[in-house]
């Protein structure tokens, strides 16, 4: 098939699945080329092949609420690819949780993995439960209950989850907790677990830093400084906080954070003394953002239901919340005032019409796949680490996290690099990604 059949094909076929149609439509047509170039790839059918997962598992998940209550949500996992490495990928505790997102998730992680440089395939999973206002003791008896189903399925070289939206040190704590008990077996099945059990250090970081470190290597293009840039963040968990750490260790300004109840602008730049704040608000209390400007009035200004872009003047903008939560309204908003560049903490933040503008501007625009491979990178570490049965100085690991993502750079740049020098990242990581995966598949045979 067409590259452009299999699209129209999968829209027929999976009419209620937008986000996965989006995630798939985005990279297809920016790898019409090297898929054009190579007839064998349309002989097998690859691409139809590369975009339906090798398998989806779903799932009744019960639990006993603190009032007794029983509860019943929906988990999942979705096994992309084991082209390049075992199925790997995080896990979404939240309510907005379907099919759709998942599948489009799983496909990302696929090419994701793929740029990292490291053995690993995509995957995906989580549940419509959503850790919101629930207990310690209700989201270890959730999390339980979800790996009495899941555990049969993953493996630290058939499927390795970690984290996600919702699902940080505590949650993996619990689900690998049940995982060990009923695998009997201490391996690296999870990553992102606790330092005294297996995790790796700067594995709670990697994601942040290694966007950070993603856009020194795009600012270093330009010969562009960070120092005393004003950056725009959005989300305030576990990408986000972190992607700030780094941004005032380097003398940046942090003017914004956001939730899914409203964004903070802060016009001067976070202090380090509030994001030791924000930090331990979201960490230890799991508060809300909106605290912030009771503890700070003077220094902020909160604004309920809104994302930060509008409100917010910035040079550089990192969205770290979720996907599509910046629109062409907001791409337009961000480039009237001078962006210069767009780095991705969140899969897929920017709407298809926001990229086309940030594209058709020329600014430096990372999407996710590219800048957010921090985090399973370090993943990547922590599974070579277990598989050694030994731990990594946190020095070597931010090490070769550094080197990891100027290594994505390097191919982002080798593929996706037009005649003007411009960098187009977007076609020079789906590029890049997908020939990897492609040859792996095509050696492989038919699967
Ligand atoms: P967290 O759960 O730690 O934080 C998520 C943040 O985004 C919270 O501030 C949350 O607000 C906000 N948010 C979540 N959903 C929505 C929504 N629908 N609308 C508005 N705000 C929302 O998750 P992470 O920081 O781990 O993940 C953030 C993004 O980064 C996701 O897109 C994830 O896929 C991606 N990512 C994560 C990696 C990781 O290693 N953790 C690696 C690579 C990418 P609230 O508290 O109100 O829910
Ligand atoms: O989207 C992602 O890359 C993650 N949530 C991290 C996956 C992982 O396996 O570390």
């Amino acid at each position: 098939m067409k590259a452009v059949e299999v699209i129209d094909d999968l829209r027929r076929r999976f009419p209620h699945e937008p986000e996965y149609i989006q995630a798939v439509e985005e990279v297809i047509t920016s790898i019409e080329e090297p898929y054009n170039a190579n007839p064998e790839f349309e002989r097998y059918n690859l691409i139809e092949r590369l975009c339906i997962p090798d398998r989806i598992f779903s799932f009744r998940v019960s639990w006993v609420d603190d009032q007794g209550r029983v509860r019943n949500n929906m988990g999942y996992r979705v096994q992309h690819s084991n082209a390049i490495g075992p199925y790997k990928g995080g896990v979404r505790f939240h309510s907005s949780v379907n099919l759709s997102i998942l599948k489009f998730l799983a496909f990302e992680q696929t090419f994701k993995n793929s740029l990292t440089t490291l053995a690993m395939g995509g995957a995906k999973g989580g549940s419509d439960f959503s850790p919101r206002g629930k207990s310690d003791m209700e989201v270890m008896r959730f999390c339980q209950a979800f790996i009495t189903e899941l555990w049969r399925q993953i493996g630290p070289d058939t499927d390795v989850p970690a984290g996600d939206i919702g699902v940080g040190g505590r949650e993996v704590g619990y689900m690998y907790g049940m995982y060990k008990k009923l695998a009997r077996e201490f391996t690296g099945t999870f990553t992102g677990k606790g330092r005294e059990f297996g995790g790796s250090l700067i594995r709670p970081e990697a994601t942040g830093f290694g966007n950070v470190y993603f856009l020194l290597n795009m600012l270093a293009t330009r010969g562009i400084d960070i120092k005393g840039k004003r950056v725009a963040i959005s989300g305030s968990g576990n990408v986000a906080t972190y992607t700030a750490v780094k941004l005032l260790e380097l003398g940046a300004k942090v003017v914004s954070m956001s939730d899914s109840d409203g964004s903070i602008v802060i016009p001067d730049g976070l202090t380090h003394e509030q994001l030791e704040y924000i930090l331990e608000l979201k960490n230890i209390y799991r508060g809300r953002i909106r605290e912030f400007v009771d503890n700070y009035p003077d220094a902020a200004t909160y604004y309920p239901g809104e994302r930060p872009w509008y409100h917010v003047k910035c040079d550089i903008a990192m969205p770290s919340a979720t996907q599509n939560e910046i629109d062409g309204d907001d791409a337009r908003a961000l480039l009237a005032q001078g962006v210069i560049a767009v780095s991705e903490g969140a899969n897929m933040p920017s709407t298809p019409e926001a990229v086309k503008e940030f594209l058709a501007a020329r600014i430096l625009y990372a999407p996710g796949k590219a800048a957010n491979a921090g985090g399973v990178s370090v993943s990547g570490l922590e599974m070579a680490q277990n598989s050694q049965k030994m731990s990594w100085t946190a020095e070597e690991v931010d090490q070769r996290l550094k080197q990891i993502m100027a290594d994505i750079h390097t191919q982002c740049e080798l593929y996706g690099k037009e005649s003007d020098g411009f960098i187009n990242y977007v076609k020079g990581a789906n590029t890049a990604g997908f020939m990897k995966v492609a040859r792996a598949m095509m050696a492989q045979g038919i699967l």
